[in-house]
């Protein structure tokens, strides 16, 4: 690869893929020699995890437009359980029982591209795992004991959360940077008034334990940009939190040109700290329901950071002295000093401002640019247990190695192809593991057996531990990889068996509290599922089966009462578009109108027993 590409490339975005492609397809630069045969062997050694051990870190990847979270083991790269999360999810009933729906609304869709675990003084603890929807503008948590969603809120005035910035370091927060600037709610305004009637809302998300919800604290109202990607501060940088901008340029079309004019974007450098006080003391407005800072009005806690054009992923380093930007459009990386920032903001060394939020000067906030010798597109930065920093680059296809207190390139190695973000073992916490790196390549290109015309993604685990960086396993993905975290495996706590809740009024626990109830044109039934077999009415002289009226509203309550670990059933009713899972010792409901007269099979979904098969009923709809 020639440096000669950069201009090429920078002056063509689109040109960046199909660069990637014949970059891929021809034998250039480093990539050549990552799995000749003399090393295959150790490396499966190194990979194999035998039956009746389990791997060492669980990798919790984001589906993308799936909408779902992918769970893998590591070092294996077994896929272990797709989480549903913002989409529907027939496996596991997510998208049909009544409580997933209320959490999901009338969306059956999601774009989740950055999973964020819970943490404690700056340490993933292992007991929540956030996730943003850029598609349609949602949070959500999942449980991490039982691996399922607990909570989904829309978040009002912004438009595609992209980044569920890496929570704070005792998940004070999840900040959610908007991709899409929008007028407030949504509101309509011709794109003719884009710079005074749009915005870039950026929301503070929190998170009640007790509750298991989530709720928007305040919201700031950031000039109509993109918002990209962002990290919290740890350490001597507790309290503030970066995020990468593009088309400040504020095109409104064409963006792929229009908004990669500028030499220079901006990094957000903020303070919560200051702007959770200034939110207790009243400046800020109200606006749908929503505490909104606007810094045109409210002075304090935010600046702006030039910085390469277009950047797109920022990473705080695990001492949290430094942010380090990457280009995308630029083949720099940029190493910026916390502690010079402070300085700077201190003695008011501003080159002017925007929207009344003040400009750092460049230099005084700057360390080091870094450019490892041909390496282009770097998008995400990683670290490891002595701080060392490994970069992907998009568009020749490796991870860099590097030095982040002299910007020496260290080693690097080849992925295939073009790896968006990768993921280091504890990768963004105050003390990562080192050990291993995971490249999440947006490309496998002939890695696999062929599937048609569009091939998988892929991920490919990196061993860190030797002298040399080397890529020792290979796992096709699904569609879409974007980020994922990386946690040790014993951190995570997860329950055998949901214990019996008397305050759920849905459950029943015994055969005999077993019930069919009518009201008007509803029916409730209070039902169980067991090994195997289905009790709606004990009492009834077929209790398997439940007989309604033509567009009675059904509500069907069922309590799995096997109380073992993994005796998960299911409930289908054939041809009424409908299944919902109970796990053990779990309640769920379905509800329903049975518009449809005649008589529909209903059955167990979920293997559970030799008797699976005979798990099975009647729906009985009685015709009008
Ligand atoms: S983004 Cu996909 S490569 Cu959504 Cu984190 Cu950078
Ligand atoms: Cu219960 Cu199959």
């Amino acid at each position: 690869m020639k440096k000669g590409i950069i201009p090429a490339v920078t002056g063509l975005v689109a040109g960046v893929l199909a660069s990637t492609v014949f970059f891929a397809s021809t034998d250039v630069g480093p990539r050549s020699d990552a799995n000749t045969s003399s090393t295959t062997k150790t490396n499966a050694e190194k990979v194999y995890v035998p039956f009746g051990e389990q791997d060492e870190y669980y990798l919790f990847a984001s589906g993308g437009h799936s909408g779902q979270m992918f769970i893998y083991g590591v070092p294996s790269m077994r896929h272990i359980r797709t989480v549903p999360v913002f989409s529907q999810d027939s496996a596991t009933g997510w998208g049909w029982s009544k409580e997933s729906l209320e959490l999901l609304g009338d969306y059956t869709w999601g774009d989740l591209h950055h999973p964020a675990f819970s943490e404690t003084n700056g340490d993933y603890d292992g007991k929540w795992m956030f996730a943003t929807d850029v598609a349609n503008s949602r949070a959500a948590v999942m449980d991490l004991k039982t691996f399922t969603v607990k909570d989904i809120i829309e978040v009002p005035n912004t438009s595609g959360p992209h980044c569920a910035m890496f929570v704070t370091e005792n998940t004070e927060y999840m900040f959610l940077p908007t991709r899409f600037s929008v007028p407030l709610g949504s509101a309509y305004a011709s794109l003719d008034e884009y710079s005074s009637k749009y915005y870039g809302v950026m929301s503070a998300v929190q998170f009640d334990e007790e509750k298991e919800k989530l709720s928007i604290a305040w919201q700031v109202a950031l000039p109509p940009w993109s918002y990209d990607l962002s990290d919290a501060g740890k350490g001597p940088s507790h309290g503030w939190a970066v995020v990468t901008t593009y088309n400040t340029e504020e095109a409104t079309t064409n963006l792929e040109i229009n908004a990669s004019q500028a030499d220079r974007d901006f990094i957000v450098l903020f303070n919560w700290k200051e702007l959770e006080k200034m939110v207790a003391e009243g400046q800020y407005e109200e606006v749908n329901g929503q505490k909104i800072i606007f810094p045109s009005k409210h002075k304090g806690g935010i600046y702006l950071v030039p910085v390469a054009k277009s950047p797109h992923g920022v990473d705080v380093t695990p001492d949290g002295t430094r942010f380090i930007a990457s280009g995308k459009l630029a083949p720099a990386l940029t190493v910026f000093s916390f502690e010079k920032a402070f300085k700077a903001i201190e003695n008011q060394e501003f080159s002017g401002e925007k929207y009344g939020i003040p400009i750092l000067n460049y230099e005084s906030v700057m360390e080091r640019e870094v450019n490892p010798e041909n390496a282009l597109g770097p998008l995400h930065t990683q670290f490891d247990d002595k701080g060392m920093a490994y970069t992907t680059m998009f568009i020749s296809s490796e991870i860099v190695k590097w030095d982040p207190n002299t910007g020496e390139t260290l080693d690097r190695v080849p992925v295939q192809y073009s790896p968006g973000h990768s993921v280091a073992a504890e990768g963004d916490t105050v003390s990562p593991d080192g050990k291993y790196i995971v490249a999440l390549n947006k490309i496998a290109k002939d890695s696999y057996l062929s599937v048609g015309p569009s091939h998988p993604e892929s991920m490919q685990l990196i061993d860190l531990s030797g002298p040399k960086m080397e890529v020792i396993q290979s796992a096709p993905v699904n569609p879409e990889p974007h980020y994922a975290q990386m946690i040790k495996a014993d951190k995570i706590k997860t329950i055998e068996v949901y214990d019996k809740d008397p305050n759920n009024p849905y459950a029943v626990y015994s055969q005999d509290q077993t019930r069919i109830e009518r009201k008007g044109n509803e029916v409730h039934v209070y039902g169980i599922a067991m090994r195997s077999k289905f009790i709606f009415d004990a009492k009834a002289k077929r209790p398997d089966v439940i007989e309604v009226n033509e567009g009675d509203k059904v509500f069907v309550h069922l309590t799995n009462i096997d109380f073992d670990e993994d005796i998960t059933h299911g409930f289908a009713i054939n041809q009424y578009n409908l299944n919902i899972e109970v796990q053990p010792g779990q309640t769920s409901t379905v509800e329903f109108t049975a518009n449809k007269a005649g008589t529909y099979p209903l059955y167990c979904t979920n293997f559970c027993s030799a008797l699976h098969q005979e798990m099975s009923g009647y729906l009985l709809v009685k015709p009008k």
